[in-house]
């Protein structure tokens, strides 16, 4: 079974004939760098070609009016006086004489698919095809669109295919209101759109867009709307719409098949959308997509107009259509408070609906709404002219490269293999010392010779997974204790503690599989997914494949499936869903369990702060900080704890950052394995002062006497005086003025030399906050790239956390150079109060807000690194691959060998003992790490190398270890390079 590819170059023979700036973005180019694209990555290839066909005047007429697809016939017969007066009706769309048959060819490209699909004649696919079709309604054309392609695909499937349920999932970032339409009080297609509305102030600025556009009469809860309200939406943000509320929504409607409205304007380097998500979520967004409906997907090409971004997008859709697992997910801090607001929003307007959202809130009262406008407003203020030809960067995403062997088999001899499948067995076995430590560690009460030679062999898998010779594998037998297993080195998710009553049913399984496994094991991003099969599974074996399936976007593939000896028969299925065929449907889900739901809230609701991507709420309305101070007040001075304050050191803000993580796994663990709440508890967010494990910080007040910090402040207001002298503001005391954003705004911009798209004014908290939101994002994007901390958030800058605006406004005169003399050295003292097991415990943490001119000064000097990665991509590989070659012509001496950059060094194992061979000494072991498995471990490691690049007598890097740790690349790359050009004469 294969993915089908519809393609044909016809359709980029039409385009804008006259000057029209709202259209010049659809160019047939499109279609031609995504085609080019998927043939030059080896993709088309792998697909099997359909070749398209016109639509029927029939087809047309299951979505359109007949008096409309005449007006449009007339189209190829137009001189061009009469093209621009047909197109004048219609808003954001041209008209050409070839585009009626090309529009023709849309519809009958999606069908050939939906034909193919549907017959079982390959699994899924995608159709690429110009004009898109989402915007276009019963008798117009609207948005590029002629002709609904989608809308019509969803009528034949019911049509033609006897297809009771289909889900189309509209990812464009543009409002897909023709297909709304179309199936507004149609309870047999689910339609899902998200989509930049700004509070309808986003094109096509339609009240009906908002999350409260149900559907109607039978209709209502099909229409699920979640707008974004700001614009750089990212990868979590996406996912947690997914997690939360797109896929147990989907999973209950339980379609018979999945259509997509694959728009890839919702990825970075949009010109319409501005959003930053990259290319590679498609691959996760499909691949979550992938299990629904028994596999058949089909996504049709909608917008997308950064032709870079484009182009890759559809090669990350394509290639996870083909069954290759997704990557391993970038960038996945948690979702933004905006977008927690849509996902609150669309969840509580459909918990009456769906009864996996029971458990939703109720709508916000808060919401924020713009005084309604008449009609839509004028273009823009922020995208026109210059600014949006801004380059913006992303890296490439890294080519998926497949192993030799996707799914191997560890398997008695008597057993089969299953098709497809390799049957693993290394040509040793183990040697004595390995039997030993396998008995010593694994099977101390065992004396089965059997088991040592299947542990030998599975641990030999997993070293075949790591070096990417083996994506998935299912030894075999196994004993297992445990209903299902997620782990890694830290992390155990044990099911059969955590959802106790839950589960009794494949509803409630599925619920939690998808609004607490999943965002758990994506923000976790395991190297390897360990499923173990739990006895007695067979009755639900549709349930085991569906997780089996889902299960496989975490680990870039590495799973590793244990099967019980008595379970033959599964092994050839589980195995074919390893393969990428897909889990079976589960048909629709009747309602979970109330206890079930209500273990699986209590668990999300507790996990939720240390795993953003649990969140379904905003949090703002329940950060209560003066309050707050006064019960820290309050509470007794704790003693330094080092590993408690250590966790604290550099955290302001609520959200994690990836490198404390691994810190966190205990916190997670403990929390699982602790037993529940008493049900009788009821959680109300506003009541409680803190939620456990809520941190807050301020500033201790003896440390607002310290003369140097005083110092420090007076110099920065009179910076920002200055400063702001023309805008005739003057700032006093820096927590007063500074919070709610203004100040910030006109400061950033006045250094910036540019304007921000900010409210002006700012009475309501909510917009203060917005406000400080997109003036924070355009600081913490200037200064990221210079690894400077963040050290401050939206919430803590709004709750007049002075450390945090001090931390902001140093970074600030550093970035900008500003002409002041900031004191050196200035440190203070902060409060943390963290809430555990209801009670609160405080700390003190010293901050250092600046060290000495220099180094701050340092941190901002571009070096060529920034250059190549901001200017020269295409460069980087040149770049990696010499010093590669460098690194393995001397870690080979050790029989090691390096093939990834990224990812190979951040533990800085390598780095010692490439020290070790450059400077030909041999390094102790006891001095560092060999198998280090905390962030403090690997820290130390690369200071270590760092202490031994020193020595001898190399400059100090530039880099910090934390970040060569946390896979910063240019970090890592400028230590590497700081070794090559010093030893790359060397033997
Ligand atoms: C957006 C036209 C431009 C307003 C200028 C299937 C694909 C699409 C079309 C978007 C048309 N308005 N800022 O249609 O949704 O990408
Ligand atoms: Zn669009």
């Amino acid at each position: 079974m294969g993915t089908a590819l519809v393609y044909d170059d016809e359709m980029t023979k039409y385009k804008l004939l006259w000057v029209d700036p709202v259209c010049e973005l659809e160019v047939p180019e499109r279609l031609q760098v995504s085609h080019q694209a998927l043939v030059r990555s080896g993709l088309a290839g792998r697909c099997v070609p359909v070749p398209v066909r016109e639509a029927t005047d029939e087809e047309v007429l299951l979505v359109h009016s007949a008096e409309y697809l005449e007006g449009v016939k007339k189209t190829p017969f137009m001189d061009l006086e009469d093209l621009m007066a047909f197109t004048q009706q219609y808003g954001d769309v041209y008209f050409h004489p070839n585009i009626y048959h090309c529009a023709k060819l849309a519809i009958g490209a999606t069908l050939q698919l939906v034909d193919r699909v549907m017959t079982g004649k390959v699994r899924n696919g995608m159709a690429l095809v110009r004009p898109p079709g989402h915007h276009s309604q019963t008798s117009q054309a609207n948005g590029f669109c002629v002709f609904n392609n989608v809308a019509i695909a969803a009528q034949y499937a019911k049509k033609h295919h006897g297809a009771k349920r289909v889900l189309i999932v509209d990812w464009d970032i543009h409002h897909g209101q023709g297909i709304q339409y179309c199936f507004e009080d149609d309870p047999s297609v689910l339609y899902f759109s998200w989509h930049r509305y700004e509070h309808q102030s986003f094109w096509p600025n339609l009240r009906e867009s908002d999350f409260d556009s149900v559907g109607s009469g039978k209709g209502a809860g099909f229409n699920i709307n979640v707008p974004w309200n700001q614009v750089g939406m990212g990868n979590s943000d996406y996912l947690a719409v997914f997690f939360h509320v797109l896929l147990p929504v989907a999973y209950e409607f339980g379609p018979d098949l999945v259509l997509i409205s694959a728009g890839f304007d919702s990825a970075i380097g949009d010109p319409e959308g501005h959003m930053c998500a990259t290319p590679d979520i498609f691959a996760h967004l499909t691949h979550l997509l992938m299990n629904l409906a028994g596999g058949k997907v089909c996504a049709v090409l909608e917008g997308g107009y950064n032709l870079t971004s484009l182009a890759q997008s559809v090669c990350q859709t394509v290639q996870t259509l083909l069954g290759d697992p997704p990557p391993h997910p970038a960038n996945l801090g948690g979702p933004c408070e905006s977008a927690l607001e849509s996902v609150h929003s669309a969840r509580s307007v459909h918990k009456k609906y769906w009864s996996c959202l029971q458990h939703a809130g109720e709508p916000s009262t808060k919401t924020c709404r713009p005084a309604q406008q008449d009609g839509p407003q004028g273009p823009q203020s922020n995208g026109g002219g210059e600014a949006q030809k801004e380059a913006i960067a992303w890296p490439e995403p890294l080519q998926r490269v497949a192993p030799s062997v996707r799914t191997a088999l560890v398997l008695p001899d008597a057993v089969p293999c299953a098709d497809g499948c390799e049957r693993f067995s290394p040509a040793e076995g183990p040697d004595s010392m390995a039997t030993a430590g396998l008995r010593k560690h694994f099977l101390k009460e065992s004396e089965d010779g059997v088991n040592v030679k299947l542990l030998y062999n599975i641990t030999a898998l997993v070293g075949k997974m790591e070096k990417n010779e083996v994506w998935h594998c299912l030894p075999f037998p196994f004993v297992p204790s445990y209903v299902l297993c997620v782990c890694s080195k830290h992390l155990h998710i044990n099911f059969n503690h955590t959802l106790t009553y839950g589960c009794g049913d494949t509803v409630g399984l599925m619920q939690a599989a998808l609004g607490l496994l999943l965002p758990l094991g994506y923000q976790y991003a395991p190297g390897l997914v360990l499923l173990v099969r739990p006895p007695g599974c067979r009755a639900r074996e549709d349930l085991w494949l569906q997780l089996t399936g889902l299960l496989q976007g975490l680990a870039a593939g590495h799973t590793l499936v244990l099967v019980q000896e008595n379970e033959t028969a599964s092994v050839g299925i589980t195995a074919s869903c390893l393969l990428g065929n897909a889990a079976p449907s589960l048909g629709s889900l009747a309602a979970p369990g109330p206890e079930d739901v209500e273990s699986f809230e209590r668990l999300r609701l507790r996990l939720q702060t240390d795993w953003p991507l649990l969140q379904t709420t905003e949090t703002w309305g329940r950060q209560r900080l003066r309050k707050m101070s006064a019960a820290a007040a309050r509470g007794a001075r704790m003693k330094k704890d080092e590993s408690f304050l250590g966790k604290l050191g550099g955290t302001l803000g609520r959200r994690k950052k990836s490198k404390e993580v691994s810190d966190l796994h205990e916190e997670g663990k403990n929390a699982i394995n602790a037993p529940l709440l008493p049900s009788t508890i009821e959680i109300h967010p506003e009541d409680t002062l803190m939620e456990e494990n809520a941190e807050r910080v301020m500033l201790d007040p003896t440390s607002r006497e310290n003369l140097k910090f005083k110092d420090l402040l007076k110099v920065l207001i009179d910076w920002i005086n200055s400063e702001l002298e023309e805008e005739r503001i003057i700032v006093k005391d820096l927590e007063e003025d500074c919070y709610d954003g203004q100040v910030l705004q006109k400061l950033f911009e006045k250094l910036w030399g540019k304007k921000l798209n900010v409210a002006e004014v700012t009475q309501s908290e909510i917009v203060q906050k917005q406000k400080l939101q997109t003036v924070l994002e355009a600081v913490n994007l200037l200064l990221q790239p210079h690894g400077w901390p963040i050290e401050w958030s939206v919430d803590s800058i709004h709750s007049k956390n002075l450390v945090a605006i001090v931390f902001l406004l140093v970074s600030l005169a550093m970035h900008f150079q500003a002409p002041i003399r900031l004191p050196e050295h200035v440190s203070v003292q902060v409060v943390v109060v963290k809430k555990r097991d209801g009670l609160l415990q405080t700390g003190l943490v010293t901050k250092e807000l600046t060290t000495t001119t220099e180094m701050m000064l340092g941190r901002f000097e571009r070096d060529a690194f920034d250059t190549l990665l901001d200017h020269a991509p295409d460069k980087l590989n040149v770049v990696k691959t010499s010093l590669i070659t460098f690194v393995n012509k001397h870690l080979n001496k050790l029989n090691l060998e390096v093939t990834e950059l990224e990812s190979q060094f951040a533990d800085g194992v390598y780095l010692v003992l490439l020290m070790g061979l450059l400077e030909d000494y041999f390094v102790p072991l006891y001095n560092f790490f060999l198998t280090p498995e905390s962030f403090e471990q690997k820290v130390h490691n690369v200071a270590f190398a760092f202490e031994l690049m020193q020595d001898g007598g190399l400059k100090k890097p530039k880099a910090r270890p934390e970040d060569v740790v946390n896979l910063n690349l240019k970090s890592t790359l400028r230590v590497l390079y700081n070794l090559f050009t010093n030893y790359k004469n060397s033997d």
